[in-house]
């Protein structure tokens, strides 16, 4: 079933606010949000979130740290005296949750599956905050197609393992199929402030269930192609216009659609595909490129603030 109609019935109240679509949860007594360890009649929702207005998500649970950290001084915010950045979500080891701020930095780990959770669960946090005009980025990493590695791709549309643009759900049975259509504006606004001195860049990602057979690696424990097979698939891919390769994007697109989200995927690349499989890049380079989507959405939050560097 196609539920590309649902995007009209959802999301903003006449206020602006945002509303979960999903007309449950209204009704429930507590909603706990069991993997970031959060009621809305635990805690006070609104009070703690109400101000948030750009939620980043990458995968790592440090490199999500550091982000927040990046983020104090990125936005001049002064942390009461003494006291540092604690994990709102430190009860469950799953995620971890910083807020700065009007920024929230978390972490969803790999893969759509461990996405999908913590989406779910800061859409719903959101929406008991009462939050409005809110937009969410992707920070992370790829492999990249035909570019010099440490370049940034922003996808412009999402695409599955079968290079198609919707991510399928199974529900009770049936596949729910949800288009993965990002921000072009947002994409061409963040193209237009990127530094100089490394590649930014729109494209299309594919995004995969899996980091070796199904991003055509011949490195994995198993492989049943060949390096011709291979080769010719990345090379059609590259003609299609995909840029990049990652895990998440497909869900963080649908799900930010389906939810009348404004949102964007930055990811640095880390290899080329077309030289290669194995990510052999030294730690310190490798770390220079991670901070490169940060910065580039640290810069786009700052404008949109007024904060002069
Ligand atoms: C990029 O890097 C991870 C795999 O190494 C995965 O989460 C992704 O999308
Ligand atoms: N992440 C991926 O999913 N693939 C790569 O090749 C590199 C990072």
């Amino acid at each position: 079933m196609d539920v590309q109609g649902q995007r009209e019935d959802n999301k903003m109240t006449q206020e602006g606010l945002f509303k979960v679509p999903n007309p449950h949860i209204s009704a429930l007594k507590e909603d706990f949000l069991y993997h970031i360890t959060i009621g809305n009649k635990t805690h006070d929702l609104k009070d703690m979130f109400h101000d948030v207005k750009f939620v980043c998500f990458g995968g790592s649970q440090s490199r999500m740290r550091k982000f927040a950290e990046y983020m104090v001084e990125a936005l001049n915010h002064k942390l009461p005296a003494g006291q540092g950045l604690v994990d709102i979500a430190h009860e469950s080891d799953r995620y971890v949750l910083y807020k700065v701020g009007p920024v929230l930095s978390v972490s969803h780990g790999m893969g759509i599956p461990s996405l999908s959770i913590i989406f779910h669960e800061v859409l719903k946090l959101l929406f008991h905050a009462e939050c409005s005009d809110v937009t969410f980025f992707r920070l992370g990493t790829s492999g990249g197609l035909g570019l010099e590695p440490g370049s940034v791709v922003i996808t412009e549309e999402a695409l599955d393992g079968l290079l198609q643009p919707y991510l399928e759900v199974p529900v009770m049975g049936e596949i729910k199929r949800h288009p993965s259509k990002l921000s072009k504006e947002l994409a061409e606004e963040l193209v237009s402030i990127a530094p100089k001195g490394f590649q930014t860049l729109i494209g299309k990602t594919m995004c995969t269930d899996d980091f070796y057979e199904g991003q055509a690696r011949l490195d994995g424990a198993f492989c049943d192609h060949t390096e011709g097979e291979k080769m010719e698939f990345l090379r059609r891919m590259h003609q299609q216009g995909i840029r990049n390769i990652e895990m998440e994007s497909l869900c963080f697109a649908a799900y930010s659609y389906r939810a009348g989200i404004k949102s964007a995927v930055v990811c640095v690349t880390l290899l080329d595909r077309l030289k290669g499989d194995q990510i052999s890049t030294p730690h310190d380079v490798m770390a220079v490129w991670e901070k490169r989507p940060q910065q580039l959405i640290a810069t786009y939050i700052r404008n949109k603030l007024g904060i002069e560097k």
